[in-house]
């Protein structure tokens, strides 16, 4: 029996600094509503879904930061995503910015989490790289500041089985690492979700700038080829707050081709009939791994004792 599942991306267009999370999980609400007639059964949504991309700005007062920050999740303002998505069984994941004490100390993470199509938060991720800066650099026409806003993530990927297939999470600048495709196929995920904000102006390399979309693409098309993965990602994209973010959401095959892609930089769904036995062409024969692969000969990567 053939494990085909629609897979939808919902990108997002810009998110203005003082729109309320209930207008962000409206525009959420009304791409599941739109997915959910393309017969979509999972929905991936973006890094920082529900506000705009805040470490575009140095802020001092930690209580301004923290009302970027969710406290509890579901909240007040997301549980109609959850409770519509559980009434059209539809299982979805997205990214916010969660604030939560540990131990009496309070934690900040860039997270995303996957929701079962029952409704249950069945997998949670903190955003292993953080790019960006930690001190304010008013050289740069905005800043990025999530080595300040938040902390690394202290797990390492995860998957999660769900509906018959096998799910991990990244978020935006994790997709740039080939070590997140590799980790995650290892541990045996079939489809990566990631949500992503990614500003068209580089800072320390604005030579790069017109780059961004092909380096966006180049890195999960070859992550999902290499490893015989699934990519679904889904941008924040269009001026948001006068910074000029990436669009083109896409889903990727196992084979690294891109089968379906936003062509506009607003809220728009995309959609593919993902097959996850697939990615068995892939992990059964030019990367099966324990065929080809030679750990042994990767020390520096794979921790193998070797000098
Ligand atoms: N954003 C960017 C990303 O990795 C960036 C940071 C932009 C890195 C452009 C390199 C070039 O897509 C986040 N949020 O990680």
């Amino acid at each position: 029996m053939s494990r085909i599942i629609t897979i939808g991306v919902a990108q997002l267009g810009p998110i203005s600094r003082d729109e309320s999370r209930g207008a962000a999980v409206g525009r959420m609400l009304a791409l599941m509503e739109r997915a959910v007639r393309r017969g979509v059964t999972m929905l991936v949504y973006p890094e920082l879904a529900l506000t705009t991309f805040f470490p575009r700005w140095f802020m001092a007062d930690q209580s301004e930061i923290d009302t970027f920050f969710e406290t509890e999740m579901p909240s007040a303002a997301t549980r109609p995503l959850f409770d519509r998505a559980r009434e059209l069984g539809m299982a979805f994941t997205f990214g916010y910015a969660e604030k939560m004490v540990i131990d009496g100390r309070p934690r900040r993470f860039n997270a995303s989490i996957l929701v079962s199509p029952e409704g249950e938060i069945v997998s949670r991720y903190r955003k292993i790289h953080l790019p960006g800066h930690f001190e304010n650099e008013p050289w740069r026409a905005f800043q990025h500041l999530e080595k300040r806003y938040f902390e690394p993530g202290e797990e390492p990927f995860s998957v999660c089985d769900m509906m018959g297939g096998k799910w991990a999470m990244a978020i935006c600048n994790d997709r740039r690492w080939p070590e997140t495709y590799r980790e995650c196929a290892l541990r045996g995920a079939e489809v990566l979700t990631l949500g992503y904000n990614t500003p068209l102006h580089y800072p320390l390399a604005p030579e790069h700038d017109h780059l961004q979309a092909f380096h966006n693409h180049l890195c999960m098309q070859a992550g999902a080829y290499a490893n015989g993965l699934w990519v679904a990602a889904s941008a924040k994209a269009g001026r948001e707050e006068n910074c000029d973010l990436l669009g083109q959401s896409c889903i990727i095959a196992p084979t690294g081709e891109i089968v379906a892609m936003a062509s506009t930089v607003g809220d728009e769904l995309v959609c593919a009939d993902c097959d996850l036995d697939r990615t068995r062409e892939i992990r059964e024969n030019i990367f099966n791994f324990a065929m080809h692969r030679r750990p042994d000969m990767y020390p520096l990567l794979s921790g193998a004792t070797r000098p």
